[in-house]
Parts: structure tokens; sequence; C-alpha cells
């Protein structure tokens, strides 16, 4: 009994020597653990998604004027993420590209009736979504990666596509099916 005692004693102590080490660190997963589980069927972020995909679809129709409503609501879309149902993988990717996305979308938002500098914004903006749609993980929708070979002088350029059919949106109606996906997100 003696010797029970003593050893509850020194695990105890040791538990006590143990648990003050790590304490800031529980600390910090419990809050993580704790917070409410977001079992919604989009990502927190599935605006911006779609901001993006409805500029992609007017931009593929030559269609400037739709490309810059769709900026303005991208634009808008990041300004109404709720930051704490981002976990973290995706908090750190939306505070990495949150101000880039919004100043894209408020540039095609302001350049209707230039949509060859719409279309120069949306090439950056592709890449800013593209990590956007690889953060979502899961949570996200089933998304393609896109590229064309001729934008730019043949530098090319990406886009993300909800669907595997080819709508060029940098190239228009003009080459339509010009391009081949790259990789299929989610
Ligand atoms: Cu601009």
């Amino acid at each position: 009994m003696k010797n029970f005692l003593l050893s509850i004693a020194i695990a105890t102590i040791f538990l006590s020597a143990c648990s003050s080490n790590s304490n800031q660190k529980s600390a910090k997963d419990t809050t993580l653990d704790h917070k409410p589980a977001v079992h919604t069927s989009s990502s927190p972020t599935q605006e911006i998604i779609t901001a993006y995909l409805q500029l992609k679809n007017a931009l593929a129709n030559d269609d400037d004027r739709a490309a810059a409503d769709a900026g303005n609501i991208l634009k808008l879309a990041v300004g109404k993420v709720t930051l704490s149902a981002l976990n973290p993988a995706q908090s750190k990717n939306f505070s990495e590209i949150a101000g880039d996305v919004k100043e894209h979308g408020e540039h095609i938002g302001a350049n209707a009736g230039n949509i060859k500098h719409q279309r120069e914004h949306f090439e950056m903006l592709s890449q800013e979504i593209y990590e956007l749609a690889k953060a979502d993980g899961k949570s996200g929708q089933k998304l393609y990666y896109a590229h064309c070979p001729m934008y730019n002088n043949k530098k090319g350029g990406n886009w993300i596509s909800e669907t595997k059919v080819i709508k060029n949106p940098y190239l228009g109606k003009e080459m339509s099916s010009c391009g081949s996906i790259r990789e299929e997100l989610n």
C-alpha cells in the first residue's frame, strides 16, 4: 500500500511536470478541437469560386459587361467570407490571397469595354483561385485546372473550370475549344 501511494505521488509529480511543459500547446489544441465543426456541403469560400466561374464563363463568351459584373461580385464575395468558418489551412491560404483577389475583381469590374485587360487580370487571378480551390480540399466542389498554350503570344494561361469541357476564357468564341485539362481538383 505504501508503495502504491508512493508511485501515485511520483506519477502525479511526473504528470504535473509534463503538463506544465505542454500547457500552451494543449490549450491551443483544445480551442481548435472545441470549435463547432462546420458540416456544410460547401466551403466557406464557395461564393468566391462561384463568382470566379461566372467571370470565366463571361470571358469565354467574349462578354466584357458580364465579366465586369462578375468581377464586382467577386470583389464583394471576398469581403463576405466568414473567417471563423475556415479551417487552419484555408485560413492561411485565404489571408495570403484575399487582397489580390479583391484587387483583380475590382480592376475587372472597372474595365468593361477592355476585355484584353480583363483577361490579363483573369490570368493572375486564376492562380490565386487555384490555390484557394486546393485549400478547400474535399469541402469544395469538383473543379478542373485547364491550360491554354496559345494565350499571351504562346506564353500560355491557366484557368479553373467546373466542367471538363474546354470553353477557353482567354481566346473566347474565336478559339473556344483550345486548351486541355491539366489536373482534377478535389
Ligand atoms: Cu487593371
